[in-house]
């Protein structure tokens, strides 16, 4: 995550970032698939399928970068056609804008424990976005804190990544291991990540807020067949060129297969560690003599799992 040391205060000053900013309009869009009552307890059950492969909720369908910079520039555009042409541009989990901070100072929600913004009518399962604007905007109100005694999510966290109430240690994330980091996952951390592939939600999956988390509008978040619910062999057997058939327009495809091979490496050495499978010792084998280093790291440490 170099980028966050690269914008340094222009971060905290939108004008700095796109001079002639006076307001900022933050939005917030929902992407939980349609899903069924009880969804956080079909979640959890995943967790308990060792042989199974999890992609988080936020990455099973299309990246939400190209859909919600599209829905903004359009809002933008109406926008225009109201007010009549004035200064503006999108942005969506752009490193130098403080997304969690902007939607919290605005009412969006507010900041839980876990770090992520959360909201009474909806929960969590929702990506930011802004719209930065040379309009002077009368500010929206901030909403109170919510968490009151609990601290669910920090004591379901694997990896004890959430080390206080609202900080988090980004190096023991699940999220960060599997997504953001680009070399050998640390050793000791491995065990914990479980069947986790690629991203994680067990601190939004614990949080009774989510009992309101809203289903996605947009068909764009629904899930894709090959990234729910499939075994984790059959994920590690994946050619580069159907990891990058599987995962075009996806979120997912920005790792790489050779993170891709890496993370599911893990997890296969913490199914073997549960029970053995002469299916699960073939399917590494198999990668044994990967071209890349790290794979074939984390190819070994998971054959010794068992
Ligand atoms: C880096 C990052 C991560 C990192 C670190 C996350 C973290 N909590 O620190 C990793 C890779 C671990 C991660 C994981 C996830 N992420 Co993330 N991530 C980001 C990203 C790109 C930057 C966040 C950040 O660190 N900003 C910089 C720090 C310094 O800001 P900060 O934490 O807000 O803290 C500052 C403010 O509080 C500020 N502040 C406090 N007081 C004041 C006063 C003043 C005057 C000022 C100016 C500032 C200020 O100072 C603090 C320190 O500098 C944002 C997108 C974005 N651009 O914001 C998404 C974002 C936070 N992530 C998101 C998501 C969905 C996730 C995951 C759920 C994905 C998943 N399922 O795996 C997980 C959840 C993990 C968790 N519990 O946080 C969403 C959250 C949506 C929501 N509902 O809140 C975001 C907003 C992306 C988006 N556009 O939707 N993420
Ligand atoms: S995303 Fe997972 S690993 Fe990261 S803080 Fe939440 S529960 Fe912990
Ligand atoms: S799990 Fe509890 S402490 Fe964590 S964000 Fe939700 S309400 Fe707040």
């Amino acid at each position: 995550m170099a980028y966050m040391e690269n914008h340094g205060v222009r971060r905290a000053r939108p004008a700095e970032l796109v001079p002639g900013t006076v307001s900022v309009i933050t939005a917030r869009m929902d992407y939980l698939p349609a899903a069924p009552e009880g969804w956080q307890a079909i979640e959890f059950e995943r967790l308990q399928r060792p042989r199974e492969g999890i992609v988080s909720l936020y990455a099973r369908g299309r990246d939400y970068h190209k859909v919600l910079r599209g829905r903004l520039q359009k809002l933008s555009e109406r926008i225009e056609g109201a007010v009549g042409p004035f200064g503006h541009r999108v942005f969506t989990d752009s490193a130098p804008v403080l997304e969690v901070e902007l939607a919290a100072r605005s009412g969006q929600g507010w900041r839980g424990r876990h770090t992520l913004v959360l909201n009474r009518e909806g929960g969590s399962m929702f990506f930011l976005g802004e719209v930065y604007v040379d309009l002077a905007l009368s500010p929206t109100e901030s909403v109170e804190d919510h968490c009151g005694s609990c601290r669910a999510c920090l004591d379901v966290c694997p990896t004890g990544a959430i080390v206080a109430p609202y900080r988090l240690d980004a190096r023991r994330c699940i999220s960060y291991l599997t997504i953001e980091h680009p070399g050998p996952i640390p050793a000791e951390l491995r065990p914990l990540m479980g069947n986790r592939i690629y991203g994680c939600d067990d601190c939004q999956l614990a949080c009774p807020w989510n009992k309101f988390a809203q289903p996605a509008v947009l068909p764009d978040f629904a899930p894709r067949p090959a990234l729910v619910g499939q075994p984790l062999a059959q994920l590690f057997g994946w050619s580069e060129e159907e990891f990058l058939r599987h995962t075009e327009g996806s979120p997912i495809r920005r790792i790489g297969h050779e993170r891709w091979l890496r993370n599911v490496a893990v997890a296969l050495g913490n199914a073997l560690r549960r029970q053995d499978d002469p299916g699960i010792r073939a399917a590494l084998s198999a990668r044994r003599d990967h071209p890349s280093a790290l794979v074939r790291e984390h190819v070994e440490w998971a054959l010794a799992q068992a």
